[in-house]
């Protein structure tokens, strides 16, 4: 196979978009095209300070250094959930995501969920008996509230986090699933951003997972390998599995999937029947906007955890 730009021998070949490419068109196309997308779906401009909120996989750690090549203020931030699973998974990323802004002198904020909350993710979630056994649901209110948080208080425009399309079309199978209007409504490459939130994105939502892997390993990122633990037998990574064998017989499904959406929801398709507009209030503990007046969710469950609130 020949590398369609240069003619040289191709090492990805894409054939969901009909192309192949060499190593280094490769290496170059993917920022051009995460370019293109932020550009398109208008997610930030070079006078923006972002923050890319990185786990240590490829996608995140690829988003960065995407960013920071195309010329964009970005900086990282790293949450520590205090996960073992048997090899330090949480340690792992850890080392893995300083090391990467090390190497490249990038500032990194550090958020160690048991030293500034008393307790790991796996803790949180046992005490508060939130999830049914599983520590996701815990760890992505934990997660949501500690990027809004250093966002605001750090003074960053934007928080990017590294979906890829994969990612992207699991979360719309589920909704479509349920046909869940509200979800419908709020998914997309933008959330816009609110009093007391920043503007969320996400640059690689139009890239398969694949094409991330191939990126993060033709780059030379050093990345986690592993899962996290509990992320075994989800219900995504099911709902992945599926739409993979629907990519299998005809390349380009799943992109079509998630644009069509796109195109969809632009047109006003989940927007003009049955909006319900609810109304936000600040928490009166942390000030992140919640829908009940009083404590949001995560200050409830921590108060919960500790029996008073001593949440900083
Ligand atoms: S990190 Fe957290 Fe995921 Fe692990 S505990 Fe679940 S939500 S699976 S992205
Ligand atoms: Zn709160």
């Amino acid at each position: 196979m020949k590398c369609k730009k240069c003619g040289s021998k191709a090492v990805v070949n894409m054939r969901q978009h009909k192309l192949a490419l060499c190593k280094e068109d490769y290496l170059e196309w993917v920022p051009e095209q995460a370019e293109r997308f932020i550009k398109k779906y208008r997610m930030f401009s070079h006078a923006d300070k972002i923050l890319v909120a990185v786990s240590g996989g490829k996608d995140s750690l690829s988003l960065w250094e995407i960013l920071v090549r195309l010329g964009y203020q970005a900086d990282g931030l790293y949450i520590g959930l205090g996960i073992d699973g048997g090899f330090g998974y949480s340690s792992e990323s850890h080392r893995l995501a300083a090391r990467f802004a090390e190497e490249r002198g990038l500032t990194l904020h550090i958020v160690d969920v048991e030293a500034e909350y008393g307790e790991s993710i796996p803790v949180i979630s046992e005490i508060s008996q939130r999830g049914r056994g599983k520590p996701c649901a815990v760890c992505g209110l934990t997660k949501r509230h500690v990027m809004n948080r250093i966002a605001r208080d750090r003074g960053y425009d934007v928080l990017a986090t590294g979906h890829n399309l994969d990612d992207e079309a699991a979360v719309l199978f589920g909704n479509t699933l349920r046909w869940s209007g509200e979800f419908l409504r709020r998914q997309g490459p933008v959330l816009a951003e609110m009093p007391g939130m920043a503007r969320k994105v996400k640059p690689l939502c139009r890239f398969y997972e694949r094409e991330m892997t191939a990126y993060a390993l033709l780059r030379g990122i050093e990345y986690i390998y592993e899962e996290c633990p509990f992320a075994e037998g989800s219900t995504s990574i099911y709902y992945k599995e599926v739409l993979n064998k629907l990519e299998n017989n005809r390349p380009g499904a799943k992109l079509t999937f998630y644009l069509s959406f796109l195109e969809a929801r632009e047109r006003g398709l989940f927007t003009e029947a049955g909006e319900v507009r609810q109304e936000l209030h600040p928490c009166t503990n942390c000030g992140q906007p919640t829908t009940a007046p009083g404590l949001c969710s995560f200050c409830r469950m921590i108060d919960k955890v500790h029996g008073e609130i001593e949440i900083p």
